[in-house]
Protein backbone atom coordinates (compact mmCIF):
# COMPACT_ATOMS: atom_id res chain seq x y z
CA UNK A 1 0.00 0.00 0.00
CA UNK A 2 1.32 3.25 -0.72
CA UNK A 3 2.30 5.58 2.62
CA UNK A 4 1.83 9.38 2.80
CA UNK A 5 4.10 11.12 5.29
CA UNK A 6 1.92 13.53 7.63
CA UNK A 7 3.81 17.28 8.35
CA UNK A 8 1.54 19.05 11.05
CA UNK A 9 2.00 22.19 11.93
CA UNK A 10 0.69 22.95 15.32
CA UNK A 11 -0.04 21.13 18.48
CA UNK A 12 -2.59 22.20 20.35
CA UNK A 13 -6.15 22.24 19.89
CA UNK A 14 -6.16 22.08 16.04
CA UNK A 15 -3.12 19.83 16.58
CA UNK A 16 -4.80 17.07 18.58
CA UNK A 17 -7.86 17.03 16.57
CA UNK A 18 -6.05 16.46 12.82
CA UNK A 19 -3.19 13.99 15.18
CA UNK A 20 -6.21 12.09 15.96
CA UNK A 21 -7.29 12.03 12.53
CA UNK A 22 -4.77 10.81 11.05
CA UNK A 23 -4.33 7.57 13.25
CA UNK A 24 -7.99 6.90 12.87
CA UNK A 25 -8.27 7.14 9.25
CA UNK A 26 -6.45 3.70 8.30
CA UNK A 27 -8.18 1.77 11.25
CA UNK A 28 -11.59 2.74 10.27
CA UNK A 29 -11.62 3.64 6.50
CA UNK A 30 -9.70 1.40 3.11
CA UNK A 31 -8.05 4.20 2.36
CA UNK A 32 -5.81 3.47 -0.85
CA UNK A 33 -2.72 5.16 1.10
CA UNK A 34 -1.70 4.57 5.10
CA UNK A 35 -1.16 8.11 6.85
CA UNK A 36 2.31 7.78 8.57
CA UNK A 37 3.06 10.19 11.22
CA UNK A 38 6.37 11.99 10.29
CA UNK A 39 6.66 15.46 12.15
CA UNK A 40 4.89 17.20 13.99
CA UNK A 41 6.24 21.15 14.53
CA UNK A 42 5.88 24.00 16.89
CA UNK A 43 8.12 26.75 18.04
CA UNK A 44 8.70 25.65 21.84
CA UNK A 45 11.32 22.50 21.51
CA UNK A 46 9.58 20.97 24.85
CA UNK A 47 6.60 21.21 24.54
CA UNK A 48 6.22 19.93 20.52
CA UNK A 49 9.12 16.91 21.85
CA UNK A 50 6.10 16.14 24.40
CA UNK A 51 3.05 16.50 21.29
CA UNK A 52 5.16 13.99 19.48
CA UNK A 53 5.67 11.56 22.03
CA UNK A 54 2.07 11.70 23.12
CA UNK A 55 0.81 11.66 19.64
CA UNK A 56 2.90 9.02 18.23
CA UNK A 57 4.56 10.93 15.65
CA UNK A 58 8.00 10.02 14.45
CA UNK A 59 10.24 13.17 14.85
CA UNK A 60 9.68 16.88 15.96
CA UNK A 61 10.88 20.36 14.23
CA UNK A 62 10.51 23.48 15.58
CA UNK A 63 11.31 25.78 12.59
CA UNK A 64 8.36 25.00 9.83
CA UNK A 65 10.40 25.90 6.84
CA UNK A 66 12.63 22.59 7.85
CA UNK A 67 9.62 20.67 8.29
CA UNK A 68 8.12 21.48 4.60
CA UNK A 69 11.49 20.76 3.35
CA UNK A 70 12.19 17.50 4.37
CA UNK A 71 12.22 14.95 1.56
CA UNK A 72 10.45 12.76 3.74
CA UNK A 73 7.23 14.73 4.22
CA UNK A 74 4.46 14.55 1.55
CA UNK A 75 1.62 16.50 2.78
CA UNK A 76 1.58 19.47 5.00
CA UNK A 77 -1.35 20.57 7.66
CA UNK A 78 -1.41 24.14 8.53
CA UNK A 79 -2.85 24.24 11.70
CA UNK A 80 -1.46 27.78 12.89
CA UNK A 81 -3.26 30.99 13.96
CA UNK A 82 -4.33 32.47 10.44
CA UNK A 83 -1.90 35.01 10.23
CA UNK A 84 0.96 32.47 9.05
CA UNK A 85 -1.29 30.26 6.70
CA UNK A 86 -0.20 32.31 3.65
CA UNK A 87 3.60 32.43 4.63
CA UNK A 88 3.41 28.52 5.32
CA UNK A 89 1.20 27.87 2.06
CA UNK A 90 2.79 29.36 -0.56
CA UNK A 91 6.72 27.83 0.54
CA UNK A 92 4.74 24.71 1.14
CA UNK A 93 4.01 25.15 -2.70
CA UNK A 94 6.91 26.27 -3.96
CA UNK A 95 8.54 23.38 -2.26
CA UNK A 96 5.32 21.33 -4.31
CA UNK A 97 4.20 19.91 -0.91
CA UNK A 98 -0.01 18.99 -0.95
CA UNK A 99 -1.71 21.39 1.59
CA UNK A 100 -4.08 20.83 4.39
CA UNK A 101 -4.99 23.95 5.93
CA UNK A 102 -7.57 25.04 8.65
CA UNK A 103 -9.80 27.80 8.27
CA UNK A 104 -10.27 30.57 7.88
CA UNK A 105 -7.62 29.98 4.50
CA UNK A 106 -6.04 33.24 5.08
CA UNK A 107 -6.61 36.42 7.45
CA UNK A 108 -7.24 38.47 4.19
CA UNK A 109 -9.47 37.58 0.93
CA UNK A 110 -6.04 38.27 -1.14
CA UNK A 111 -3.64 36.16 0.65
CA UNK A 112 -6.29 33.79 0.51
CA UNK A 113 -6.45 34.15 -3.57
CA UNK A 114 -2.88 34.24 -3.50
CA UNK A 115 -2.49 30.67 -2.07
CA UNK A 116 -4.96 29.14 -4.09
CA UNK A 117 -3.28 30.97 -7.43
CA UNK A 118 0.19 29.11 -5.61
CA UNK A 119 -1.28 25.86 -5.05
CA UNK A 120 -2.74 25.71 -8.35
CA UNK A 121 0.05 26.45 -9.82
CA UNK A 122 1.72 24.15 -8.22
CA UNK A 123 -0.06 21.40 -9.01
CA UNK A 124 -0.41 19.59 -5.43
CA UNK A 125 -3.84 18.52 -3.72
CA UNK A 126 -4.94 21.74 -1.48
CA UNK A 127 -8.16 21.27 1.19
CA UNK A 128 -9.17 23.77 3.68
CA UNK A 129 -10.37 22.46 6.70
CA UNK A 130 -14.47 23.45 6.77
CA UNK A 131 -14.65 19.74 8.96
CA UNK A 132 -18.69 20.52 9.22
CA UNK A 133 -19.16 19.31 5.43
CA UNK A 134 -18.22 15.83 6.37
CA UNK A 135 -20.87 15.59 9.10
CA UNK A 136 -23.25 13.04 7.95
CA UNK A 137 -26.73 14.68 8.73
CA UNK A 138 -25.05 17.43 6.24
CA UNK A 139 -24.14 15.32 3.64
CA UNK A 140 -28.12 14.40 3.95
CA UNK A 141 -29.90 17.98 3.88
CA UNK A 142 -27.11 18.48 0.75
CA UNK A 143 -28.57 15.39 -0.70
CA UNK A 144 -32.00 16.54 -0.34
CA UNK A 145 -31.46 19.59 -1.41
CA UNK A 146 -30.11 18.69 -4.54
CA UNK A 147 -32.12 16.27 -5.13
CA UNK A 148 -34.91 18.89 -5.42
CA UNK A 149 -36.87 17.83 -2.74
CA UNK A 150 -36.90 21.23 -1.07
CA UNK A 151 -37.78 22.49 -4.05
CA UNK A 152 -36.88 25.94 -4.60
CA UNK A 153 -34.75 27.48 -1.54
CA UNK A 154 -36.64 30.99 0.09
CA UNK A 155 -34.38 30.89 3.17
CA UNK A 156 -30.99 29.77 4.52
CA UNK A 157 -30.65 31.19 8.32
CA UNK A 158 -26.91 30.42 9.87
CA UNK A 159 -26.46 30.96 13.65
CA UNK A 160 -22.88 29.49 15.37
CA UNK A 161 -23.45 31.25 18.96
CA UNK A 162 -20.41 30.17 21.90
CA UNK A 163 -20.05 31.75 25.53
CA UNK A 164 -16.63 31.09 25.53
CA UNK A 165 -15.27 34.97 26.57
CA UNK A 166 -18.38 36.59 27.90
CA UNK A 167 -16.44 36.54 31.31
CA UNK A 168 -14.84 39.85 30.93
CA UNK A 169 -11.87 38.50 33.35
CA UNK A 170 -11.13 35.43 30.44
CA UNK A 171 -7.72 36.91 29.53
CA UNK A 172 -6.63 38.43 25.90
CA UNK A 173 -5.80 35.22 24.02
CA UNK A 174 -4.53 35.24 20.42
CA UNK A 175 -7.93 34.95 18.80
CA UNK A 176 -9.16 38.19 20.45
CA UNK A 177 -5.75 39.97 18.05
CA UNK A 178 -6.49 41.18 14.87
CA UNK A 179 -2.55 40.57 13.95
CA UNK A 180 -2.78 37.34 14.74
CA UNK A 181 -6.82 36.26 14.21
CA UNK A 182 -7.49 38.53 11.67
CA UNK A 183 -10.72 38.64 12.87
CA UNK A 184 -12.58 37.23 16.04
CA UNK A 185 -15.94 35.68 15.76
CA UNK A 186 -16.32 36.75 11.91
CA UNK A 187 -13.28 35.02 10.72
CA UNK A 188 -13.44 32.18 13.39
CA UNK A 189 -16.88 30.65 13.42
CA UNK A 190 -18.84 32.80 10.35
CA UNK A 191 -16.63 31.08 8.38
CA UNK A 192 -18.25 27.75 8.59
CA UNK A 193 -21.75 28.92 8.09
CA UNK A 194 -20.79 31.27 5.09
CA UNK A 195 -18.71 27.86 3.46
CA UNK A 196 -22.42 25.63 4.22
CA UNK A 197 -24.21 28.45 2.88
CA UNK A 198 -21.74 27.77 -0.01
CA UNK A 199 -21.91 24.44 -0.13
CA UNK A 200 -25.59 23.77 0.17
CA UNK A 201 -27.15 26.91 -0.87
CA UNK A 202 -24.73 28.77 -3.17
CA UNK A 203 -22.67 31.95 -3.87
CA UNK A 204 -23.74 35.40 -2.72
CA UNK A 205 -24.70 38.43 -4.95
CA UNK A 206 -24.49 41.20 -1.94
CA UNK A 207 -23.77 41.30 1.46
CA UNK A 208 -24.52 43.73 4.57
CA UNK A 209 -23.10 43.57 8.17
CA UNK A 210 -22.70 44.43 11.53
CA UNK A 211 -20.40 43.55 13.97
CA UNK A 212 -19.76 44.79 17.59
CA UNK A 213 -17.31 44.40 20.61
CA UNK A 214 -18.74 44.30 23.99
CA UNK A 215 -15.53 44.14 25.92
CA UNK A 216 -12.91 46.31 25.13
CA UNK A 217 -9.99 45.68 27.48
CA UNK A 218 -9.19 42.12 29.10
CA UNK A 219 -6.55 40.93 31.53
CA UNK A 220 -2.76 40.30 29.51
CA UNK A 221 -2.87 35.83 28.58
CA UNK A 222 -0.35 34.01 30.29
CA UNK A 223 -1.34 30.15 29.16
CA UNK A 224 -3.74 29.19 26.79
CA UNK A 225 -4.66 25.96 25.09
CA UNK A 226 -8.01 25.84 22.78
CA UNK A 227 -10.65 27.79 24.25
CA UNK A 228 -8.84 27.68 28.02
CA UNK A 229 -6.72 30.01 28.92
CA UNK A 230 -5.76 31.77 32.49
CA UNK A 231 -4.42 35.23 33.30
CA UNK A 232 -3.10 36.54 36.58
CA UNK A 233 -6.54 38.67 37.80
CA UNK A 234 -4.05 41.62 38.82
CA UNK A 235 -2.56 41.20 34.93
CA UNK A 236 -2.39 44.55 32.75
CA UNK A 237 -5.13 44.69 30.81
CA UNK A 238 -4.78 44.52 26.90
CA UNK A 239 -7.14 46.04 23.59
CA UNK A 240 -8.96 43.24 21.94
CA UNK A 241 -8.96 44.19 18.12
CA UNK A 242 -11.36 42.19 17.15
CA UNK A 243 -15.36 41.68 17.04
CA UNK A 244 -17.14 39.40 19.65
CA UNK A 245 -19.94 39.31 17.54
CA UNK A 246 -20.63 39.66 13.79
CA UNK A 247 -24.00 39.45 11.87
CA UNK A 248 -24.79 39.82 8.46
CA UNK A 249 -27.76 39.44 5.86
CA UNK A 250 -26.86 38.56 1.82
CA UNK A 251 -29.17 38.00 -1.16
CA UNK A 252 -27.87 34.58 -2.96
CA UNK A 253 -27.16 34.61 -6.85
CA UNK A 254 -30.47 32.32 -6.80
CA UNK A 255 -32.58 35.11 -5.14
CA UNK A 256 -32.76 33.24 -1.94
CA UNK A 257 -32.03 35.27 0.58
CA UNK A 258 -29.43 34.79 3.43
CA UNK A 259 -29.01 35.39 7.67
CA UNK A 260 -25.89 34.58 9.70
CA UNK A 261 -25.14 35.58 13.50
CA UNK A 262 -21.67 34.59 14.95
CA UNK A 263 -21.30 35.14 18.53
CA UNK A 264 -19.05 34.70 21.46
CA UNK A 265 -21.39 36.38 23.67
CA UNK A 266 -24.63 33.86 23.25
CA UNK A 267 -24.30 32.69 27.24
CA UNK A 268 -25.03 29.37 27.95
CA UNK A 269 -24.33 28.10 24.47
CA UNK A 270 -21.19 26.59 23.71
CA UNK A 271 -20.92 25.58 20.25
CA UNK A 272 -24.26 26.30 19.20
CA UNK A 273 -23.47 25.70 15.06
CA UNK A 274 -26.80 25.26 13.36
CA UNK A 275 -28.47 26.22 9.99
CA UNK A 276 -32.36 26.05 8.26
CA UNK A 277 -33.10 26.05 4.90
CA UNK A 278 -37.05 26.88 3.73
CA UNK A 279 -37.91 25.45 0.08
CA UNK A 280 -40.98 25.58 -1.60
CA UNK A 281 -41.32 21.96 -0.81
CA UNK A 282 -40.01 21.76 2.73
CA UNK A 283 -37.12 22.62 5.12
CA UNK A 284 -34.63 21.06 7.03
CA UNK A 285 -32.97 22.05 10.01
CA UNK A 286 -29.34 21.07 11.86
CA UNK A 287 -27.94 21.46 15.47
CA UNK A 288 -24.51 20.57 15.55
CA UNK A 289 -24.74 19.98 19.30
CA UNK A 290 -27.42 17.11 18.05
CA UNK A 291 -25.09 16.11 15.36
CA UNK A 292 -26.75 12.48 14.78
CA UNK A 293 -30.01 14.15 13.74
CA UNK A 294 -31.42 16.33 10.80
CA UNK A 295 -34.65 17.69 11.17
CA UNK A 296 -36.83 17.78 7.87
CA UNK A 297 -40.23 18.92 7.22
CA UNK A 298 -41.84 17.77 3.86
CA UNK A 299 -44.46 19.29 2.54
CA UNK A 300 -45.80 17.03 0.42
CA UNK A 301 -46.80 15.06 3.20
CA UNK A 302 -50.24 14.27 4.23
CA UNK A 303 -51.84 17.24 5.79
CA UNK A 304 -53.07 15.50 8.53
CA UNK A 305 -48.98 13.67 8.90
CA UNK A 306 -46.77 17.49 8.09
CA UNK A 307 -44.50 17.73 10.70
CA UNK A 308 -40.70 18.25 11.03
CA UNK A 309 -39.62 15.08 11.23
CA UNK A 310 -35.90 14.09 13.03
CA UNK A 311 -33.98 11.86 11.21
CA UNK A 312 -31.38 9.51 12.82
CA UNK A 313 -28.15 9.84 10.92
CA UNK A 314 -26.58 7.08 11.78
CA UNK A 315 -27.56 4.36 9.00
CA UNK A 316 -24.78 2.73 6.94
CA UNK A 317 -26.40 4.12 3.95
CA UNK A 318 -25.34 7.50 5.60
CA UNK A 319 -22.20 9.17 4.27
CA UNK A 320 -19.20 7.76 6.49
CA UNK A 321 -21.97 6.62 9.21
CA UNK A 322 -21.74 2.72 8.46
CA UNK A 323 -17.47 3.08 9.23
CA UNK A 324 -18.51 3.45 12.79
CA UNK A 325 -20.74 2.34 14.70
CA UNK A 326 -24.34 0.03 14.38
CA UNK A 327 -27.33 2.60 14.00
CA UNK A 328 -27.98 4.48 17.08
CA UNK A 329 -24.31 4.54 18.31
CA UNK A 330 -23.39 7.56 17.04
CA UNK A 331 -20.45 9.80 16.29
CA UNK A 332 -18.83 13.18 17.64
CA UNK A 333 -16.97 16.22 16.50
CA UNK A 334 -13.62 14.38 16.24
CA UNK A 335 -15.08 11.74 13.81
CA UNK A 336 -15.54 14.70 11.22
CA UNK A 337 -11.99 15.86 11.17
CA UNK A 338 -11.37 11.97 10.29
CA UNK A 339 -13.86 12.18 7.41
CA UNK A 340 -12.26 15.32 5.75
CA UNK A 341 -8.75 13.64 6.51
CA UNK A 342 -10.06 9.96 5.20
CA UNK A 343 -10.45 12.56 1.85
CA UNK A 344 -7.56 14.35 1.40
CA UNK A 345 -5.48 11.08 1.78
CA UNK A 346 -7.60 9.36 -0.99
CA UNK A 347 -7.45 12.91 -3.07
CA UNK A 348 -3.34 12.46 -3.04
CA UNK A 349 -3.24 8.74 -3.57
CA UNK A 350 -5.56 8.82 -6.18
CA UNK A 351 -4.40 12.18 -8.32
CA UNK A 352 -8.17 13.74 -8.17
CA UNK A 353 -9.23 17.47 -7.01
CA UNK A 354 -9.54 17.60 -3.04
CA UNK A 355 -12.74 19.38 -2.19
CA UNK A 356 -13.16 21.89 -0.22
CA UNK A 357 -10.40 23.33 -1.85
CA UNK A 358 -8.53 26.74 -1.69
CA UNK A 359 -10.67 28.00 -4.03
CA UNK A 360 -13.48 27.38 -1.51
CA UNK A 361 -11.60 29.34 1.27
CA UNK A 362 -10.58 32.03 -1.06
CA UNK A 363 -14.47 32.18 -1.70
CA UNK A 364 -15.27 32.20 2.07
CA UNK A 365 -13.01 35.17 2.39
CA UNK A 366 -13.98 37.21 0.26
CA UNK A 367 -17.56 36.98 1.91
CA UNK A 368 -15.94 37.67 5.30
CA UNK A 369 -14.13 40.80 3.25
CA UNK A 370 -16.91 41.97 1.91
CA UNK A 371 -19.44 41.88 5.30
CA UNK A 372 -15.85 44.19 6.87
CA UNK A 373 -16.80 46.44 3.99
CA UNK A 374 -20.21 46.59 3.78
CA UNK A 375 -19.37 47.86 7.88
CA UNK A 376 -16.81 50.61 7.07
CA UNK A 377 -19.07 51.73 4.13
CA UNK A 378 -22.48 51.24 5.97
CA UNK A 379 -23.87 50.16 2.75
CA UNK A 380 -24.76 47.13 1.22
CA UNK A 381 -21.29 45.47 -0.73
CA UNK A 382 -21.76 43.36 -3.99
CA UNK A 383 -19.95 40.63 -4.20
C1 LIG B 1 -13.38 28.17 18.25
O1 LIG B 1 -14.40 29.00 17.90
C2 LIG B 1 -13.48 26.87 17.45
O2 LIG B 1 -12.47 26.02 17.89
C3 LIG B 1 -13.28 27.13 15.95
O3 LIG B 1 -12.00 27.69 15.71
C4 LIG B 1 -13.42 25.80 15.21
O4 LIG B 1 -13.26 26.01 13.80
C5 LIG B 1 -14.81 25.23 15.49
O5 LIG B 1 -14.97 23.99 14.84
C6 LIG B 1 -15.01 25.05 16.98
O6 LIG B 1 -14.76 26.29 17.68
Amino acid sequence: MKEINAGLIGYKFMGRAHSNAFRQVNHFFNADAKINLKAICGRDKISVQNAASKFGFESYETDWKKLIDRDDIDFVDITSPGNLHSDMALYAAYRKKHIFCEKPLANDSAKAFEMWKAAKAAGIKHQVGFNYRFVPAILLAKKLIDDGRLGTIYHFRGLYLQDWIVDPEFPLVWRLDKTVAGSGAHGDINAHIIDLAHYLVGDMKKVIGMQKTFIRKRPIVETMDGLKASGSSDAALGEVTVDDASVFMTEFQNGALGTFEATRFATGRKNGMSFEINGSKGSVKFEFEKMNELQYYNNDDPATEKGFRVISVTEDSHAYAGNWWPPGHIIGYEHTFVHEMFEFVQSIANDRAATPDFEDGYKCCRILDAVDTSIKDGQWINV
